[in-house]
């Protein structure tokens, strides 16, 4: 018998729903550049309430909430402190520099919770010489650095930094729900020591498409213009918003699997291929696999060839990510599949 590939490469591969699908079918729809979409105008208010901000605005991605958001946020030559590893600084296409034309400067925080002290080095050593520093970046959960979470203590020591220097905060939230569940913190709690946050429906929670961005209705009304300077404005885009309402409404207690599942894939692998995981650094539904002097693309593609998907991400290391459409069976194929492509031949 053969069985349908296991994805593991991101939960960004997660089908719609059955739900979502008919929500899609019977969404209201307006023109939404036009502000007349009711569906996208239910979902922006449904999530700036959830998150408690005044409001909220769709958008098609998380690269974009991200992006927008540093242009509106900044200036040119402004700069913006972030993780080493942080999405904006290794998969943006180097958008904070082409779109917001800011410098990022960077703090190295292995576990993906920034040192508040090295983020106050940066800010306290700004002169007349140097860039601007006006922006934190706080990225939770932290994915390069294997999905970690953030917690609300070290959330609120990094956003004290920069509130004390009068700068601004912003969090790449794309899987704040896998942290909010990881945690046991209400999504609002970690946006109140923000000024604005980005999040996703499309990865974790299986929406098709799209992300929200939320924070002040100033702010709002700005990133609306920057959205639609970036080619953002979309026009039906209820059919979008109604898969996205029913991920946020039904898809985030479920993440708990996911991370049982990241879990337990986590120890099968390290037993497979013992020192390679990290299995205390498993937070939410990512784990990183060291394949140490073995070649990780034959690795990868060993396991492509079990019908495993898993994606290398840095040099002799491979990301794993559970999400809804990964099943227990899946995961047993996983750990096997690793298991034979390092076995000594
Ligand atoms: N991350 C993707 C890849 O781009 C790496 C993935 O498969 O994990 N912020 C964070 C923290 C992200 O992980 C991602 C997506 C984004 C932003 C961007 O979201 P999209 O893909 O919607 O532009």
């Amino acid at each position: 018998m053969t069985h349908p590939p296991v994805e593991l490469r991101s939960d960004t591969f997660t089908t719609p729903t059955p739900e979502m699908r008919r929500a899609m079918a019977d969404a209201d729809v307006g023109d939404d550049v036009w502000g007349e979409d009711p569906t996208a105008i239910a979902l922006e208010a449904h999530c700036a309430d959830l998150f408690g901000k005044e409001a909220g605005l769709f958008v098609p991605s998380g690269t974009m909430g991200n992006e927008a958001s540093l242009k509106v946020l900044t200036r040119p030559g402004d700069e913006v402190i972030a993780e080493a590893t942080s999405h904006i600084v290794l998969y943006e296409s180097g958008g904070p520099a082409a779109l917001a034309g800011v410098m990022v400067r960077t703090v190295v925080a292995p576990d993906g919770r920034m040192d508040p002290g090295d983020v106050r080095a940066l800010i306290d050593a700004a002169n007349p010489h140097t860039s601007r520093p006006t922006l934190v970046w706080i990225e939770n959960t932290h994915n390069a650095r294997g999905g970690r979470a953030v917690s609300l203590e070290d959330v609120r020591a990094v956003a004290a930094v920069a509130r004390n220097a009068g700068i601004g905060a912003f969090m790449d939230g794309a899987r704040i729900f896998n942290a909010s569940v990881a945690c046991g913190v209400p999504v609002a709690a970690y946006a109140a020591e923000v000024d604005a946050l980005s999040f996703c429906f499309s990865k974790g929670l299986a929406a098709p498409i799209g992300s929200m961005v939320v924070g002040s209705e100033a702010f709002i009304r700005d990133l609306r213009r920057v959205r639609q300077l970036l080619g953002g404005g979309m026009r039906q885009v209820g059919v979008l918003c109604a898969a996205a309402r029913v991920a946020v409404d039904t898809m985030v207690e479920r993440l708990a699997d996911d991370h049982a599942n990241a879990r337990r894939l986590a120890d099968g692998f390290a037993d497979a291929l013992p020192g390679g995981v990290r299995t205390d650094a498993v937070d939410t539904n990512m784990v990183f696999v060291d394949v140490g002097d073995r070649d990780v693309e034959h690795v990868v593609g060993a396991m492509a060839a079990d019908g495993v998907h898993v994606a290398s991400v840095a040099p002799g290391v491979f990301r794993a990510v559970t999400h809804k459409d990964v099943t227990s069976d899946g995961i047993d194929r996983a750990i096997a599949s690793l298991a034979r492509a390092v076995a000594p031949s």
